[in-house]
């Protein structure tokens, strides 16, 4: 039951903040309530294997005198999961290496920095690395201990003091454990107490387990925070995409309000415009057919219609201008014909062109023809490309809300479960 909800919780939460992930994962880590994590990070041939091997007394990991470790390992001993891990060397690492350098850092409680004395002093990719652990454990409370291996491989005791020195100018913050694995070996194989002293071995197992009795309280701590932080971005994003959409909302409605009153001040004034010249004009001579002697002379029919299309012309030319004015321009994509010229909303709504009196009244002066005009023009306005985009962005908005909220929820249950 905890892993499907730990599941589904890491599933929605990473699908809202992918950079999460990690967090997430180590969440799921802590929620199991495994034994606490110890595991290695340094470079390669370092002697983290078998510095592992020393410290739980058992031949667990392989050794070897070239890169050895390629994946992880982990043996259970005294209540503790020793984790081996590959070495740390980016021109010789594989992908595989990287997955699981980074499954033992994500496992870890404690890790221990592994740094063989003979090498002298660290190199960039070793200060950058040991920063970053100890950048995570002011954050998360994991440990990290620096351990300097091999140091029977240093020729003097002062030696051993200028390589000590030497780290500790390039990182006053952390206490160096000298160790050597073959000096613990040697003590124990030949019963040699002075051996295994000087090994530096049982003073690292004792702060060792001085960090192991510290992690139960880290792992709360860690929990705790992963939780918190996971929440807090959770709702600060939905703070802030919540505004947001307010303010597109807002927006919208605004704009349509001054597009709704606006088309119909133009309609009513194109509609009185019209009213006032066709009481001006009189007989109507509209129907009264040319014949074939009119063809090149002005006529009473001719005269009226050309009234009409003026009258016609010029209020398509205000609505027009208004609806320019508020981006509707072109017909949507998917209603254009061939003919160009002709794809307008102005003629998809109105036509090309109107001959007689009563058509104009019909479309202009009457209620109905206003109210067909708003709602033909405003249904146009709704799908032209600012509105369109204005809305996809408010209904985006809206999902990315509710992909949150659902974050959110699967968060909290966990939370409740753990
Ligand atoms: N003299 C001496 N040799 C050591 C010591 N620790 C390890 N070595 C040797 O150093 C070599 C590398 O040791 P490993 O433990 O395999 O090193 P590693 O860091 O695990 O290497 P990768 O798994 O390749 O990352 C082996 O030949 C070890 O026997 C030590 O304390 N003293
Ligand atoms: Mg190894």
């Amino acid at each position: 039951m905890l892993s499907e909800t730990r599941q589904q919780a890491t599933h929605d939460v990473v699908a809202v903040l992918p950079g999460r992930a990690d967090d997430m994962a180590r969440l799921g880590i802590l929620l199991g309530h495994d034994e606490p994590i110890v595991t290695v990070i340094g470079k390669y041939n370092h002697g983290k294997s078998r510095l592992l091997n020393e410290l739980i007394g058992q031949e667990a990991f392989s050794v070897a005198d070239k890169r050895e470790t390629v994946k992880l390992a982990d043996r259970v001993h005294q209540g503790v999961r020793w984790l081996d891990a590959p070495g740390l060397d980016a021109d010789v690492g594989t992908e595989d290496d990287r997955h699981a350098t980074h499954a033992a850092w994500l496992h870890a409680d404690i890790r221990l920095f592994v740094h063989a004395g003979k090498e002298g002093e660290l190199d960039a990719k070793e200060l950058a690395l040991l920063a970053e652990l100890l950048e995570d454990s002011e954050r998360t409370r994991r440990q990290t201990l620096f351990v300097l291996t091999q140091v029977d491989q240093l020729a003097s005791e002062s030696e051993l003091q200028k390589v000590i020195g030497a780290i500790t100018a390039q990182f006053p913050r952390i206490a160096l454990n000298a160790v050597s694995s073959a000096r613990h070996r040697k003590g124990v194989d030949e019963g040699k107490k002075l051996f295994i002293e000087k090994s530096g071995i049982p003073q690292l197992h004792s702060e060792l387990d001085g960090a192991l009795g510290r992690v139960p309280a880290a792992r709360t701590y860690e929990t705790s925070l992963l939780f918190t932080e996971v929440r807090d971005e959770l709702a600060q994003l939905i703070r802030e995409r919540e505004a947001s959409l307010e303010a597109s909302r807002s927006l919208q409605r605004q704009q349509r309000k001054a597009f709704d009153q606006g088309l119909a001040n133009v309609i009513k004034k194109v509609g009185s415009d019209i009213e006032v010249m066709l009481e001006g004009l009189g007989e109507d001579f509209a129907s009264i057919p040319d014949t074939a002697k009119d063809a090149y002379a002005s006529t009473a029919g001719k005269r009226e219609r050309a009234y009409i299309q003026i009258a016609y012309s010029r209020g398509c030319i205000e609505i027009d201008s208004f609806l320019a004015g508020h981006g509707v321009i072109g017909l949507p994509s998917e209603q254009e014909t061939a003919a160009r010229a002709l794809n307008t909303v102005m003629i998809a709504v109105m036509g090309v062109s109107v001959k007689f009196r009563k058509d104009l009244r019909r479309m202009f002066c009457t209620q109905a023809g206003r109210e067909k005009l708003q709602g033909d023009f405003t249904r146009y306005y709704e799908i032209s490309s600012d509105r369109k985009e204005l809305a996809v962005r408010i209904s985006e908005t809206e999902s990315s809300i509710d992909a949150l909220q659902k974050a959110s929820t699967s968060l909290n249950a966990l939370e409740v479960m753990a």
